[in-house]
């Protein structure tokens, strides 16, 4: 599991599993880099808005594009939890409770899913947090479906975003059944309120698997960065 920076990221460490928690933004290139090195490897990315779609968002539409067999999940409260609450990507544009947005971000949240899907990832689910069952068979369900899966966790902070509380009964199971049509899919995508959870589209494009050039060992590289 490769993960960014953030109070998200710190998830290598409560898991089961070889961790590598990286840089603020940087997830998806190391993951991508390990993946290729290693594709026997099953391999997990995970981090938090700020993270995959701020500064990591130019990373997050060509690891899309790419198509490389990982499974990213971004857990969205839609803040910046670690640093004390500022507004990430897709804070809504009314949020007036951080000191450098009295008057709210006055912009429009980016859309992370309907962004994965023109992007050209291969999977698409949203899960909600307060559903732990349900999330990791979605989870599984991803890691298994070959080229890059996309799983949006609408994950509460309590502290920075009280009002997510409300997700408890204002998020439900996703009235739509899963798809490989990328013009449906966008369409549900754009008509709903972002609430709704399930697998939304399994697509079937070619999965990124570069042919490795393993003329070289570790030593002979080593000796050849030797000045
Ligand atoms: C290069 C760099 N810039 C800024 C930071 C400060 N920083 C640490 S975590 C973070 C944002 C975390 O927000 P998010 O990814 O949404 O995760 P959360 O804490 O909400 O889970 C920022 C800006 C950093 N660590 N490195």
């Amino acid at each position: 599991m490769i993960s960014g920076i953030g109070c998200s990221s710190r998830i290598p460490a409560y898991s089961s599993v070889y961790g590598f928690h990286s840089l603020h933004g940087r997830a998806l290139p190391v993951a991508t880099g390990l993946k290729v090195a290693r594709p026997d490897l099953t391999v997990i990315v995970a981090g938090g808005d700020g993270d995959g779609y701020s500064i990591g968002g130019n990373h997050f539409l060509h690891a899309c594009r790419r198509n490389v067999d990982l499974t990213y999940i971004v857990m969205d409260n839609q803040v910046y939890g670690m640093t004390k609450g500022q507004a990430s990507p897709t804070t809504p544009a009314d949020w007036d409770k951080s000191k450098l947005t009295p008057h709210g971000t006055g912009v429009s949240p980016f859309h992370p899913l309907a962004v994965a899907l023109a992007a050209g990832a291969n999977f698409i689910a949203r899960c909600y947090a307060g559903d732990p069952n349900g999330t990791a068979r979605v989870i599984a369900e991803a890691a298994r479906h070959p080229g890059f899966s996309m799983v949006q966790v609408l994950s509460q902070c309590v502290t920075y975003q009280p009002s997510q509380k409300e997700w408890k009964t204002t998020v439900r199971k996703a009235d739509v059944t899963t798809t490989s049509d990328v013009e449906l899919a966008a369409r549900w995508l754009m008509a709903d309120d972002g609430l709704s959870t399930g697998i939304l589209y399994i697509g079937h494009r070619p999965v990124y698997r570069p042919e490795l050039q393993a003329s070289a060992s570790i030593d002979d590289l080593e000796t050849a960065f030797v000045v």
